[in-house]
């Protein structure tokens, strides 16, 4: 999409602290990390959220998942524990209107979810 932060992040026409990338996804350091390990895990492909994803989209949410399992692995927090969110509209504060799921780790966190 034309004025997607993250299309311009994954074609890096804006700079990011990239972790990984392969032919469907990119992953990056949250510019605004809310725990030690926080990385921003992205379909190369533009959705705003879940809600706009569909039947064919399968293998690629697939793929996601073991990319996150892979990175928890490579950044250290498979054997502490962390979390993985994604957050969809306003009540959950979406704020980039691209399918984006957080990894974060590397801290004790709460039982609660909100
Ligand atoms: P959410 O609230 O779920 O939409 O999370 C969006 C996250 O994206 C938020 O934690 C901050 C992060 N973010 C926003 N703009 C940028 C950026 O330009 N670079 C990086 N690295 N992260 C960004």
């Amino acid at each position: 999409m034309n004025n997607c932060i993250f299309c311009k992040i994954i074609k890096d026409e804006i700079p990011s602290a990239k972790v990984y990338e392969d032919e469907l996804c990119f992953a990056f350091k949250d510019i605004n990390p809310q725990a030690p390990v926080h990385v921003l895990v992205v379909p190369k492909k533009h959705a705003a959220s879940v809600l706009e994803l569909c039947e064919d989209d399968k293998e690629l949410l697939g793929h996601i998942q073991l990319v996150i399992g892979k990175l928890a692995n490579d950044l250290g927090v498979a054997e502490t524990g962390f979390r993985v969110m994604t957050n969809c509209g306003k009540d959950a504060c979406q704020s980039v209107a691209h399918l984006h799921y957080h990894l974060l780790g590397g801290v004790q966190m709460s039982e609660k979810m909100v």
